[in-house]
């Protein structure tokens, strides 16, 4: 009985290694595309996507609070002082895409906007 339970403990720890280790392999096969935001821009302000590509927009505050919205692909965020999101997004239609800082930081919040292009 002792024997059998030390093999099922042995199975159960090699399947949770196999398990993380193919988590973090999954994690890194995505392509993450950094975008900073500060008062009154987006860097880059144009991003190239494949339509059926699975990205990771890792966007960053390096002021205050910020947005990351674009209506036309559904995407809402809001990117906190400081801070970074990352944000899984897979396109689905080609096109070019507005996006835009949803967020009010300043008086020139309306210049914060951006393309996506999606081929
Ligand atoms: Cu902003």
């Amino acid at each position: 009985m002792n024997d059998k339970k030390l093999i099922v403990i042995k199975v159960a720890a090699v399947l949770m290694m196999v398990i993380v280790y193919l988590s973090l392999l999954a994690e890194e096969k995505y392509r993450e595309i950094a975008i900073s935001a500060e008062k009154y821009k987006f860097t880059p302000d144009l991003i190239e996507l494949k339509k059926g590509e699975t990205v990771i927009l890792s966007i960053s505050s390096e002021d205050v609070n910020h947005g990351f919205c674009s209506k036309e692909l559904n995407i809402f965020l809001e990117i906190p002082a400081g801070e970074e999101v990352k944000y899984k997004f897979t396109p689905t239609k080609e096109g070019s895409f507005e996006f835009y800082c949803c967020v009010y930081c300043g008086k020139g919040q309306k210049k914060m906007k951006g393309k996506i292009i999606i081929k």
